[in-house]
């Protein structure tokens, strides 16, 4: 249940009277509860984890500040979560202005919390910082203690408001500040942490913050001997040990990152770069420890550099010569793993997502670190450099050919007038915003699809068996791939060649925008839509970006009982259904189907459980974290096996099969 307007009459002070500092404390805890998504985004998981980020944002700055040196996460059984880092702790003295104790001001008055000057570096989540007072908004119970100056003290809030005055509840050697909030019922959609997610930043804070030592533990998964889940994260070479992590399953092409650092106007700069022989670009940016997923002006001083300094090379080593194909910026990145992070004192953010760095002093800054650092090393390392370039042009000459095949196939489709694959069941519908196309698994199922469909929105295109894996291929292969060709042209996508060779989609000639894979519900099934969802990351993440790619889910069970029957999508569902129309312990007239495959159901049974908009369950397929899916990506579908084994036995305990 959520509320968005503020019914919540026990905002008043607990001391009872309305000075100043109480006024702002509530219009600013109230202004929070009202419009929460103003603060943190999204009400929905996105935003729940957003509240970690904050915390953990202010445990990051004692470390930058150079007090901290751990920050323990633990998400427990109640879906409570705990930070606890050992900085200072938190001041508890009387503010002078506000009267009241520097505690209860940083944890209850908006934006109090920033110890953000000319030479530090407030470090903020993706909202850039909306403090800790947020969270204490947000929570219907928060607590604080403070370790500091020998003793411990406390204070508890219930959205925002405090519960009794700062207190001293002890002794203690150590010093720091520990957290702990429970997101609040009336504001959150979901209160169900996800140990990856927070796992994936915590390990990305360890890259980006070398020397600090993260941790997760999770109270609510306690594996056979009784132990919480938990995970420790520490880096000591920082970036280069990123690229390393992104780049595990990947074969190098150099063996050491190039690793560059910088500082100029109060601008610090540090680059982890390395290449391998996959035919993609990994670059990853942040600012400030913000993750810029839209780019911005360090990744074009970045990509400048490299370009400049590699083309220059290339040129005077004459090996441009021989090759017939020029060199573009694009070439240059095929197969480069790079973290670019830079230090900006007052960082301008654009974008659709307020996530692309604008200040536009960095572009020189980082290309200049860059650039020097790049122009040393190729001359003090010709052999990689030489591999490098011949990776650039091997690059230059698949792209050349994927032009001419991709140019094939979308000027054959032009001539036969946007030549529809003959397998497609087009939809009546030609507004692309209500249309539906399943790719389903197989012709039978295709067939039993393309009945039970209602064809005025819903297209169908049956997939013949497994498509390419994409990530193995060289680009020209998958335009000369008959299935793959097949989704192509039924999207009604074309790709152009950017003017620095990289690839551009034109995304308004999309012809559906819900692009839905209908596999069976099991191992043959979960490869191909793997397959499949591989392809589009590589070849068209807009796609996921915006929303339009999901995954079907078929039933697993029918359980019926004479004339009743109930379809079933968990075990839980199953158990519930075989009790529901069990009357008595040893009735056996418990039918219990498992659908092995979309084949098995009729087309009125695929339509209602599956395609109807009314009762279908769709998952919406997202990009949670870009360089956590494309390691895993080419963790999972590159070439090299022993990192994928390693992956699987790691990770195989955590996961939700379906029976
Ligand atoms: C689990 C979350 O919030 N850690 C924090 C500090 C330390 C100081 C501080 C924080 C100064 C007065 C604005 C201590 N000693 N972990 C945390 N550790 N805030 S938040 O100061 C707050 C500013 O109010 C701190 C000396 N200077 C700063």
């Amino acid at each position: 249940m959520k509320n968005t307007d503020v019914k919540d009459e026990n905002l008043k002070p607990s001391n009872g009277n309305y000075d100043a500092g109480n006024i702002t404390a509530l219009e600013g805890l109230e202004a929070v509860r009202k419009r929460p998504a103003m603060y943190i985004g999204t009400t929905d998981v996105k935003g729940l984890h957003h509240l970690v980020w904050e915390v953990v944002d202010n445990s990051i700055d004692e470390h930058l500040a150079g007090y901290c040196t751990r920050v323990d996460v633990i998400i427990h059984e109640d879906n409570s979560i705990t930070v606890q880092d050992d900085g200072r702790g938190i001041p508890v003295g009387m503010h002078p202005k506000l009267k009241k104790s520097a505690l209860e001001v940083v944890m209850t008055v908006l934006h109090a919390g920033g110890k953000f000057d000319k030479d530090t570096y407030k470090v903020s989540g993706g909202l850039h910082g909306v403090g800790v007072s947020c969270v204490n908004a947000l929570s219907v119970k928060l607590r604080a203690e403070v370790h500091r100056e020998g003793k411990v003290y406390e204070q508890e809030y219930s959205r925002g408001k405090p519960l009794y005055e700062v207190r001293e509840i002890g002794t203690s050697e150590k010093t720091g500040t520990k957290v702990t909030f429970q997101p609040d019922p009336e504001i959150f959609d979901s209160l169900v942490y996800k140990y990856d997610t927070l796992a994936t930043r915590l390990r990305e804070l360890a890259f980006l913050n070398k020397g600090l030592t993260l941790t997760i533990t999770d109270e609510r998964e306690l594996d056979d001997d009784g132990k919480p889940r938990s995970e420790v994260f520490y880096s000591e070479g920082g970036l280069k040990e990123f690229v390393q992590f992104l780049d595990e399953s990947r074969a190098k092409l150099i063996e050491e990152p190039i690793h560059v650092t910088g500082r100029e106007d109060n601008v610090e700069v540090e680059v982890a770069m390395q290449y391998n022989t996959s035919y993609s670009e990994h670059v990853f940016s942040y600012v400030n420890n913000i993750n810029t997923v839209e780019g911005g002006t360090h990744v074009n001083g970045f990509r400048r550099a490299v370009s400049r300094v590699l083309g220059v090379f290339a040129e005077q080593s004459g090996m441009t010569a021989k090759s017939k194909v020029s060199l573009t910026a694009e070439d240059f990145r095929e197969g480069l793993t790079a973290v670019v992070s830079v230090k900006v004192p007052e960082p301008q953010f654009k974008g659709q997502t307020k996530s692309e760095l604008g200040n536009s002093e960095v572009t020189g800054i980082v290309s200049r670190a860059v650039g020097e650092k790049l122009k040393e090393y190729v001359e003090e390392h010709p052999v990689e450099a030489k591999r490098i370039i011949e990776k650039v042009i091997l690059a230059a000459t698949a792209r050349q050919a994927a032009r001419k095949a991709r140019e094939m196939v979308q000027r054959k489709n032009a001539l036969t007038g946007g030549g529809l694959p003959g397998k497609l069941a087009d939809c009546a519908s030609k507004d692309a915003s209500i249309s539906e196309l399943f790719l389903v698994e197989g012709d039978s199922a295709g067939g039993t699809a393309k009945q039970g469909r209602d064809r005025h929105f819903q297209a169908i295109l049956p997939l013949r068996g497994k498509i390419l894996n994409v990530e193995k291929a060289l680009e020209h292969k998958i335009y000369e791939n008959e299935e793959i060709k097949n989704i192509f042209t039924a999207l009604g996508i074309t790709i152009q060649e950017g003017e620095h060779g990289e690839r551009v989609l034109n995304i308004e000639k999309l012809r559906y925008h819900k692009i839905i894979i209908m596999c069976d519900a099991d191992v043959d099934g979960s490869h191909i839509t793997t397959l499949i969802l591989t392809f589009f990351f590589r070849y068209m993440k807009p796609l996921i970006e915006l929303g339009y790619v999901y995954i079907a889910a078929p039933p697993l069970y029918m359980v019926r009982k004479g004339k009743q029957f109930r379809y079933c999508w968990t075990e839980e569902e199953r158990k519930e259904a075989i009790a529901a129309y069990s009357n008595g312990e040893n009735d056996t007239s418990v039918k219990v189907q498992r659908y092995k495959g979309l084949g098995e159901m009729n087309a009125d049974q695929l339509w209602e459980t599956t395609m109807d908009p009314n009762t279908r369950i769709l998952r919406r397929v997202t990009i949670e974290d870009a360089a956590e899916a494309d390691r895993i990506f080419s963790m999972l579908m590159g070439d090299e096996v022993p990192p994928r084994r390693a992956f699987i036995e790691a990770n195989a305990k955590y996961a939700k099969v379906d029976v």
